[in-house]
């Protein structure tokens, strides 16, 4: 595996992961418009987010909001996506991020069981899920804030695969405590998706922020205590961040619709019927941007964090230097080679003059100067960082 920055998102099939991550990337490429940073993709990636954006045009130009429009996905897939300074040339190291995208199906052992490609790929997977920065915790809003009778009540854990949900965000937070990643940075996103109906701050007239926060609060307080449970040795940022990757829509009916599980007995689905707010629609993502803004935090954060080891490093602490020989790879690895300058030295030798280099130099310092703006973006309304503890 390259070197990058991960992160992984962690939700049920159908809750909304793959469109979280176009709008994800398109509200970067507009926070970085006209900034001399570009967002690249390798061609995979590209091919990729150009068949969702179509997709997803296609979906609004139909007027007529079809929740299954939009295929699930069959197989995993890593978006590589890179910051880079204008004027790069291939050889110059951008700041690379690699986000995990799976059939959301994968996360019940039961299903990896039937499919062959699950076996086959759910351990890199899981791999991606332990060592990312971030993990995205998507949340499908309507599913907490239609239930009204105990019966619908009852089934909002299961909808939200929060058997399987708890059992990774363990995973993760589990990994995070380990001795090599304990002083890396860590986040995690609780995202609630599809909550247009809930706001008045992107077209919408809703009145219902305060209560869907509570909501998410209360049912997302076991995995918070699970990830605190587990990291006992060191702290882990949690952000609230409701979504809308959409913005156009409005959710008219939820509908409960009974069936058995897997073991027979009888539960209720939930099947969300929405309407475009506007025609023609206009897709207006709302707080996606957050996401990479958190990330880009990680890398600042975990910059400093280096330096400030480098500088005990300096003054002869043993301690340190034994610690920077074992972090070649993983986060730190990353760090070191794509913002210290290291990739630049290793192609120095291929560099002709040293003004090349030191032209390279300027646009890694450039490089360096937006991730700490993007960093420190004005946080949008709707995110916060979770109080309690
Ligand atoms: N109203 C609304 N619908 C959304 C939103 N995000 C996604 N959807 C709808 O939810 C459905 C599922 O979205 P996907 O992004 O494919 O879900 P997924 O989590 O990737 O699903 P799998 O690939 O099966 O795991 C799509 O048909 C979207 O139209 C949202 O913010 N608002
Ligand atoms: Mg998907």
């Amino acid at each position: 595996m390259t070197l990058s920055f991960k992160t992984s998102m962690v939700g049920p099939s159908r809750v909304g992961k793959t469109t979280l991550i176009t709008a994800i990337l398109a509200e970067t490429e507009t926070m970085l418009a006209g900034s001399g940073i570009a967002l690249v993709m390798n061609e995979a990636t590209e091919m990729r987010i150009r068949k969702n954006r179509k997709d997803l045009r296609r979906a609004v130009e139909a007027r007529e909001f079809d929740a299954g429009s939009l295929g699930g996905n069959q197989s995993m897939f890593r978006y590589e996506v890179e910051l880079r300074a204008a004027g790069d040339t291939e050889t110059d190291p951008g700041i690379p991020f690699s986000i995990l995208d799976y059939p959301g199906g994968w996360l019940d052992p039961a299903v990896r069981m039937s499919s062959a490609e699950a076996q086959r790929d759910w351990p890199a997977c899981e791999e991606h899920i332990t060592e990312s920065l971030m993990l995205l915790l998507p949340v499908e809003a309507a599913v907490l804030m239609e239930a009204v009778t105990p019966a619908q009540r009852r089934a909002v854990a299961d909808l939200l695969g929060f058997e399987d949900v708890e059992a990774m965000a363990r995973k993760w937070a589990r990994a995070r405590n380990l001795p090599e990643h304990r002083d890396e940075p860590a986040v995690v996103v609780i995202a609630p998706l599809k909550c247009e109906k809930y706001f008045d701050d992107n077209g919408g007239t809703g009145r219902d922020a305060v209560r869907l926060r509570t909501l998410v609060e209360a049912k997302y307080q076991s995995v918070i205590d699970i990830i605190r449970e587990e990291t006992t040795d060191r702290a882990v940022r949690v952000v609230y961040a409701p979504i809308d990757t959409y913005g156009c829509v409005d959710l008219m009916e939820g509908e409960w619709i009974e069936r058995q599980d897997e073991y027979g007995s009888p539960t209720l689905d939930f099947r969300g019927h929405y309407r475009f707010r506007e025609i023609p629609p206009v897709v207006r993502p709302k707080a996606a941007g957050s996401v990479m803004r958190e990330l880009c935090q990680c890398v600042v954060s975990g910059r400093r964090t280096a330096e400030q080891r480098r500088a005990a490093e300096a003054q002869g602490s043993y301690q340190a230097a034994l610690e920077r020989r074992t972090e070649q790879k993983g986060f730190w690895g990353a760090l070191d080679y794509y913002l210290n300058g290291e990739a630049l030295a290793n192609r120095a030798a291929r560099l002709r003059s040293r003004r090349t280099l030191a032209e390279a130099r300027e646009r890694q310092e450039e490089l360096n100067t937006m991730l700490s703006r993007l960093a420190g973006q004005p946080v949008d309304d709707r995110v916060d960082e979770w109080k309690t503890s």
